[in-house]
Formats: C-alpha cells, structure tokens, sequence
C-alpha cells in the first residue's frame, strides 16, 4: 500500500506519566516489533505515521508522543487538543500513575476536542509479580468515566494493535455518527436528534 493511499486521517495522542510506556508502545505498533531493551527518552514532541486498514477503510493514523514534558505534567494545550484518539497509559506495577489517569482524563476534558475518544491501558501487564494495580480497579475507572480500557505489555506484544485498533474504530464509528447527524442538521431540520441530546462531549464507542 502506498503512503498516501488512505481515506480517512486521524490523529492520536499517547498520554500519561512518565515512564509508563508510552514511547514503547507506540514505537511497537508502528513497527510491529518486540520492545526494545532501552528506551531513550525523547526531547519535543514525535509522531509516527502508520497506515491501518479497519473494515476495509485505510486510515492514516499520525500518533504523537510526549517527549519528557509529561514529568512535570505541563504538556501544551495544543498537544491535548490533536487528539481526535487519546491514549492513556499507567503502569500497573506504579500506583502513583495510576492515580495520574484521572488528571490526564480531565486534561482532555478541559483541552481536549469535545468528541476525543479515550482509551485508558493499564501497560507492562507481564510484570504479574510486581502489580500494584488490579485489572478490576483500572477497568472501574475507566467504565467510571464511560470510557474504554485495555491492559497492554510490550515485553510479549500482548493487545498493542487491539489497543490502537479499539481507538482508531471509535474515532471512525464517532465522525461517521457526527456527518450523519450534521447532514440531518443540514437538511433544515431545527430538532436536535436524541444523539446530540445526549452528553456532547462523549465519544460515541461501537
Ligand atoms: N516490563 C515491561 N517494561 C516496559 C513495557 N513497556 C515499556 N517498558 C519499559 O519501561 C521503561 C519506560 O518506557 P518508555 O516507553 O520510555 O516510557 P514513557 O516515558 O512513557 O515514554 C523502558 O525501560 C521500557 O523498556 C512493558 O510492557 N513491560
Ligand atoms: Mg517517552
């Protein structure tokens, strides 16, 4: 497939404390390699392009990652507001960054695009010995905030694609959902649709 052969271009940002695994993650999905044994801690903001097939639609995907900013959780407005998919990652062996998911969450509420859709992962999900967060407690947050949630490792590969594949779909099934309801808007129908009644700034989850 050719670089630019795609119908639809989304961009996703990674979010979370540092340390989390967020460079890892996304550099494996991008390469669809094993995780390697060090990481560099990168400086500015990166992004990565990957083109990825969902249904049968080719959808560019640009993923950008903090780069150290995220250690003094200071990462710009305009960062946050990219994201038409956010990922946010905590490790499940550090409470703290746990803890953190909920002021990422309202980072995006406050800065974020109205209908971003947010997948919260709970990452290095082989480190079974050292875990201080259970699966029940990230899957409750996450459902807390009615948004989606995943646990990843990048040491064994486990749900690295799933995790983006679930925030790519939500990305596409919500535009899909909003032309739907602005060409009903459109056609000079003054009634809102019982989906634009519902809570606006919800990413609509298939
Ligand atoms: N065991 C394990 N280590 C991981 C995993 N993901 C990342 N790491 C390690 O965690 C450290 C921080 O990863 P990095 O991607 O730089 O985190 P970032 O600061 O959030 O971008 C690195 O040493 C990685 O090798 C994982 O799934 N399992
Ligand atoms: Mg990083």
């Amino acid at each position: 497939m050719e670089f630019d052969e795609f119908d639809y271009k989304y961009s996703l940002i990674m979010l979370g404390d540092s340390s989390v695994g967020k460079t890892t993650i996304a550099t494996s999905f991008k390469t669809g390699s094993l995780m390697e044994k060090s990481t560099q801690s990168t400086v500015g903001i990166d992004f990565w392009t990957k083109v990825v097939n969902v249904n049968g639609v080719r959808i560019q995907t640009l993923i950008y990652d903090t780069s150290g900013q995220e250690r003094f959780r200071s990462i710009t407005k305009g960062y946050i507001k990219k994201g038409e998919g956010v990922l946010i990652l905590y490790d499940i062996t550090n409470k703290q960054s746990f803890k953190a998911v909920k002021l990422w969450i309202n980072q995006i509420r406050e800065y974020g695009q109205e209908h971003a859709c947010i997948l919260v992962v709970g990452n290095k999900s082989d480190l079974k010995e050292s875990r201080k967060v259970t699966y029940e407690e990230g899957e409750s947050l996450a459902e807390s905030y009615g948004v989606h949630f995943m646990e990843t490792s990048s040491k064994d590969m486990e749900s690295i694609d799933q995790a983006f594949e679930v925030v790519i779909k939500q990305v596409y099934f919500t535009g899909k959902e909003r032309e739907k309801n602005s060409k009903v808007t459109n056609r000079g129908s003054k009634t809102l649709r019982h989906e634009e009644t519902k809570s606006k700034s919800d990413c609509i989850c298939k």
